[in-house]
């Protein structure tokens, strides 16, 4: 989104209508409780293949059954946001298990799931899916899905990445993250449609 790229779409896409209204409801907040969080775009590797671990966005692999459920069930009420993954390209590179967010994993999936090796069959995992993008297709999950992720350096991938989050989850990061999102907004329907952003360091 930086400016020097001369091009404004990208932050007209994470403060969109839809991104902000889509990560309001998924979180379970206002639109005016949101904060941005990060927002880049992801590519292929140029020379090698390589794959990201099945994992939880903010539980870490080897926690007990007890401590999974129990970080699972506070998402609602702690530090939390939602990715959003938007395909300029299509993109097959996201696996999950879908409802996964919401209980610990079975014996079976925790196998798959507990060291920090990549997957060598990410659709081994019991129940997981991959995610086919079409260009222009968003899809927003809750950070604690269990996901992973192949990467193809032969095969083109531009896709932008982004998490919002929710202002009373009490971040350190949620109020330059709240401003940066209001002072976007408000940028946007001043200047009618050219959007930038005013950061350093
Ligand atoms: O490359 C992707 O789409 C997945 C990235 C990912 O797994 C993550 O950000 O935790």
């Amino acid at each position: 989104m930086h400016p020097a790229l001369g091009e404004p779409v990208f932050a007209q896409w994470y403060t969109s209508e839809g991104a902000r209204t889509v990560s309001a409801a998924l979180l379970g907040c206002d639109v005016g409780s949101l904060q941005m969080e990060l927002c880049n775009l992801l590519i292929n590797p140029l020379n090698h293949d390589f794959a990201l671990r099945w994992h939880r966005g903010d539980v870490r692999e080897n926690t007990t059954p007890e401590e999974e459920r129990k970080a699972l069930a506070s998402w609602s009420r702690g530090v939390r946001h939602v990715p959003l993954v938007h395909a300029l390209y299509e993109d097959a590179c996201l696996y999950l298990v879908p409802k996964s967010h919401k209980v610990p994993r079975t014996d079976e999936q925790r196998v798959h799931s507990t060291t920090l090796e990549p997957p060598r069959d990410p659709l081994a995992m019991p129940g997981a899916i991959r995610l086919v993008l079409q260009p222009s297709e968003t899809v927003f999950y809750n950070s604690n899905i269990l996901h992973c992720a192949t990467y193809d350096a032969k095969q083109r991938r531009a896709t932008l990445h982004a998490t919002m989050g929710d202002t009373r989850g009490g971040s350190t990061r949620a109020k330059p993250g709240q401003r940066m999102l209001d002072a976007l907004i408000e940028m946007r329907n001043g200047v009618q449609g050219e959007v930038g952003y005013s950061l350093t360091g």
